[in-house]
């Protein structure tokens, strides 16, 4: 006896197919009409932790907007999908982190805690790129804007370059510190002390290297190997600043070609 297959038989499967989709459409309408109706209803300050991708490539950020809540705590999972080496770097005027640089086809991830509202800026950080398109923008829904830029804060901040793990290039390093809220004064190296006005002692290895009213200096003749560099922020007569404010980064300076 041989199978007979009648046009009702072949219509069965197409017709559980049907539903399949409908059913798959209908969670898929369910899901995107309740979703930005959760957010809404969320309590002000309610934070969540979030995962996002984000590709890096040659010239863009890919997707190069976001959007979130003040509070968020956000792992951006990077892949760098381009040929050259890139980061993600995230920045307001109060915050500012980075990714580690990945190489074609690597990935890593930067968590950020989004303390402020309004627009975080995200680039990469490598000279050049976010000129030639690698950059775009977070925007923070809140009530905690980020200081204007300049804003005073009555509370020094010191970030210190180069960052830790810098590997040399050759045996100098351009060390170099920028400042909010505070001013150098290299006129007033022990004077009397002003409020917010100051230098800084640069250290290499722990041994006083200068004290600058300048924000950079150049170390020359670096041995091979690891150093550590640290910045501490003095008043005019030489005190450490209260609270105390010092920065310090490893750096490692390759061995003098033969
Ligand atoms: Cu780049």
């Amino acid at each position: 006896m041989s199978e007979v297959t009648t046009p009702a038989m072949r219509a069965r499967p197409k017709r559980y197919l049907y539903i399949a989709v409908l059913i798959g459409l209908l969670s898929f309408l369910a899901y995107g009409a309740t979703y930005p109706s959760m957010q809404a209803e969320a309590a002000p300050g309610t934070q969540a932790s979030l995962e996002v991708d984000v590709d890096l490539t040659e010239w863009e950020l890919n997707p190069s907007q976001f959007d979130f809540q003040q509070g968020d705590t956000v792992l951006f999972n990077i892949t760098n999908s381009g040929r050259f080496s890139h980061n993600l770097e995230v920045s307001n005027t109060a915050q500012h982190l980075n990714s580690p640089t990945i190489g074609a086809g690597e990935t890593t991830t930067l968590e950020v805690t989004l303390d402020n509202s309004g627009t975080y800026t995200i680039i990469c950080a490598i000279p050049g790129h976010s000129d030639l398109g690698m950059t775009g923008e977070l925007t923070v829904s809140g009530d905690n804007p980020a200081p204007a830029e300049g804003e005073f804060l009555g509370i020094p901040a010191m970030r210190l370059s180069p960052r830790n793990n810098t590997a040399v290039v050759g045996s100098s390093q351009e060390v170099r510190v920028t400042l909010h809220d505070f001013t150098l004064n290299a006129d007033s190296i022990e004077g009397a002390n002003v409020g917010g006005e100051g230098h800084w002692a640069l250290f290499l290895d722990d041994e006083l290297i200068a004290s600058l009213g300048e924000p950079s200096y150049t170390l020359e003749g670096l041995s091979a190997g690891p150093h550590v560099i640290r910045a501490e922020l003095r008043n005019n007569d030489g005190s450490a600043v209260e609270p105390a404010l010092s920065s310090e980064a490893t750096i490692q300076v390759p061995a003098a070609a033969p």
